[in-house]
C-alpha cells in the first residue's frame, strides 16, 4: 500500500555535488517527482567552516592517511535529524559494515526516514557511530574511495521497493534475490541474429511451457553460477531440487 508521506532520505557528505545527476534520472527521479521520495543532500562543510574546523585530521597512533573528525559529523547528524519530526535511521557507509543485500534493502525501504552518511579519507573516528547510533553498511568486499557511490547504491535499490516507484510492481517481487534464484535469460527481436536463435519455446505462445522453461533455466543458471544462492534455495524445500553439482550449463 502507498505511503501517506514520501520516504525522506537525508545524505551527509563532503562531496554532495556527486549526487545530482544520479538522482535526476530514471526511477529515482520519477519517485521524487511522484512525491514518493524526498532526498536532501547536506555538505559536511556546513559544520566545519566558520570555526576553523577541519573535516579530517591525522590518526592518533600514527599511520597513513587522514581520519574524519567526530565533532562536525555528530553536530551535523544532530542538526539534520532535527529537520523533521520523524527521527531517521542513521546509516554510515563503511567498508567495515554489515554487507548490503536485498533483505537489508527491503528493511531500509520500510523506514519513514533514513540519514545516510558518506565517509571520505581512510575512515571515520570510531566515536561517531557510538554517539550517533549509526549502523555501518558496506556494499561489498572491494575498496572504494568514499561512501558516496555506496549511498547511491542504497538509494537506487531502496527506491525500487517504494510502492508505486517501479511501473510494473510484478517485476519487483519476481526479481532474482527476492525469489532466491538468478533471472532466466531474456530475448527480444529479431528471432535469429548472426545465426543465434531465440529458444523456440519462447515464440510458441504456450505460456505454461514458457513458464516451465524459464524456471528450469533459472534453477540451472543459479546452480552453475551461484552455488551459494542455490544451496539456500534448494534448502528451503524447493520441490524439484536435485543435489547434482556436476550439472553444467549447455555451452552455446
Ligand atoms: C586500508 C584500509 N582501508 C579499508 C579497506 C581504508 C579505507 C579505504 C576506503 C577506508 C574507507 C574507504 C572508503 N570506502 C568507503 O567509504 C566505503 C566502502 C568501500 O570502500 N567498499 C565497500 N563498501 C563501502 S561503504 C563505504
Amino acid at each position: 500500500m502507498p505511503r501517506l508521506l514520501p520516504m525522506r532520505v537525508d545524505i551527509l557528505s563532503l562531496l554532495p555535488g556527486m549526487f545530482g545527476e544520479v538522482f535526476d534520472h530514471g526511477i529515482v527521479r520519477r519517485a521524487r517527482q511522484a512525491g514518493l521520495l524526498q532526498i536532501e543532500t547536506h555538505a559536511l562543510t556546513g559544520w566545519t567552516e566558520g570555526r576553523f574546523q577541519r573535516a579530517d585530521d591525522a590518526p592518533y597512533g600514527g599511520g597513513p592517511g587522514m581520519v574524519m573528525r567526530v565533532e562536525p559529523l555528530v553536530e551535523a547528524v544532530e542538526a539534520i535529524s532535527g529537520l523533521d519530526a520523524a527521527k531517521p535511521r542513521v546509516v554510515l557507509l563503511s567498508p567495515r559494515g554489515r554487507q548490503l543485500d536485498q533483505s537489508v534493502v527491503a528493511e531500509l525501504a520500510r523506514e519513514p526516514r533514513l540519514l545516510l552518511v558518506a565517509g571520505r579519507y581512510e575512515g571515520v573516528d570510531e566515536r561517531f557511530a557510538a554517539l550517533s547510533g549509526a549502523e555501518e553498511l558496506s556494499v561489498g568486499d572491494y575498496v572504494l574511495s568514499g561512501g558516496e557511490i555506496p549511498v547511491m547504491v542504497v538509494v537506487d535499490a531502496v527506491t525500487r521497493l517504494i510502492p508505486g516507484a517501479v511501473g510494473d510492481s510484478e517485476s519487483v517481487v519476481r526479481e532474482s534475490f527476492a525469489t532466491g534464484l538468478l533471472e532466466h535469460a531474456q530475448y527480444t527481436r529479431p528471432p535469429v541474429f548472426r545465426g543465434r536463435e531465440v529458444p523456440p519455446v519462447l515464440l510458441s505462445g504456450n505460456h505454461e511451457a514458457v513458464r516451465r522453461f524459464r524456471l528450469e533455466e533459472s534453477v540451472e543458471v543459479t546452480r552453475n553460477r551461484r552455488p551459494d544462492l542455490f544451496s539456500t534455495f534448494a534448502g528451503h524445500g524447493a520441490a524439484a531440487s536435485k543435489p547434482n553439482p556436476s550439472t553444467k550449463e549447455k555451452p552455446s
